[in-house]
């Protein structure tokens, strides 16, 4: 008997619900950087192992929007719960609950579902702060099972799996059983470039910037990929180029690099940078720089 659902995974901006995804699949389908809100869209990473596939929803991190952009992350994560089986609710194992923790339990528990509540980063807590953590989250509910792990060394992430597992219903496989993202190519190639740009720049230029592709042309052995990456200002887009382009050539060797293990072909990357004044509060360039409202949103 087949067995699919669909969890999401849901938290804080920064606490590694990316990273866990990654680590669940063995593949890197969602960036990661050390800066809150990285990832903007759902993300769907696909596992299938026998009979179960799981259909892991990756989310933005919760906070209160600000800007244009922001409503619809926020919205993105109220669209990816709509619809699952179980949420997976990652926190700081650090840190005890807060106001966001506390807001997302009780959506969860609105619509019913299972919580399996992962606290993250154990490399950086003792076993009393752990304890401590994992006590003030009881006296808020009851969850599916309470995990502290450590996402980024790949350590009790099996746990989540085996957890989850008990809570997919009966069901046929929704995607191929090789399937791994939902993502098209060309959403993937400009995740990659944006997780360069947080990770070579500084505060609120990545924040700023929206990657688009313009063209992702495919020859027999080799992808040319030309990329627009729009910022918020001109002393901006100086900055993301660098002195004689420096900065430019490292986000695009980097970026290079990572797609060339993706796609595992010879990649052809070019980079444009273009300014586009507050982008971020202007609905029309936010949707047009591919945040688009889906369809449960
Ligand atoms: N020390 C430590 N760092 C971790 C761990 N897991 C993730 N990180 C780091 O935490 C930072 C945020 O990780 P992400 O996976 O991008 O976090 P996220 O929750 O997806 O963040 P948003 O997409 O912004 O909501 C990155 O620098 C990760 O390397 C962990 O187990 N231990
Ligand atoms: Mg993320």
């Amino acid at each position: 008997m087949k067995k699919t659902g669909f969890i999401a995974i849901v938290g804080r901006a920064n606490v590694g619900k990316s990273t866990l995804l990654n680590a669940m699949l063995g593949e890197k389908v969602s960036i990661v950087s050390k800066k809150p809100q990285t990832t903007r869209n759902r993300i769907m990473g696909i596992l299938t192992q026998g009979d179960n596939q799981f259909v892991f929803v990756d989310t933005p991190g919760m906070h209160k929007p600000k800007t244009t952009l922001g409503t619809y992350m926020v919205k993105a994560i109220n669209g990816a719960v709509a619809d699952v089986d179980a949420a997976i609710l990652v926190a700081d194992a650090s840190y005890l609950p807060g106001d966001i923790e506390k807001k997302l339990i009780e959506k969860l528990r609105a619509l019913d579902l299972p919580i399996l509540l992962v606290l993250n980063k154990t490399d950086l807590a003792s076993p009393a702060q752990i304890a401590e953590t994992i006590t003030a989250y009881a006296a808020l509910g009851e969850y599916a099972s309470v995990i502290p792990l450590c996402a980024m060394k790949n350590d009790g992430v099996g746990i989540v799996l085996a957890e989850a597992e008990k809570l997919l219903p009966e069901g046929d496989f929704i995607f191929d059983e090789d399937a791994l993202t939902d993502q098209p190519e060309r959403q993937i190639a400009s995740e990659v470039i944006r997780e360069k740009i947080l990770r070579t720049t500084d505060d609120e230029i990545p924040h700023g910037c929206a990657v688009v592709i313009e063209e992702f042309k495919e020859s027999r052995d080799m992808v040319k990929i030309r990329a627009e990456i729009y910022c918020e200002r001109e002393s901006h887009k100086r900055i993301l180029i660098g002195k004689g382009g420096a900065t430019l050539k490292t986000i695009g060797s980097y970026a290079r690099e990572d797609l060339e293990k993706f796609f595992g072909v010879k990649i052809y990357l070019d980079l444009w940078v273009r300014v586009k004044e507050n982008w971020r509060d202007k609905p029309s360039a936010v949707y047009d720089f591919g945040y688009k409202p889906q369809d449960n949103d």
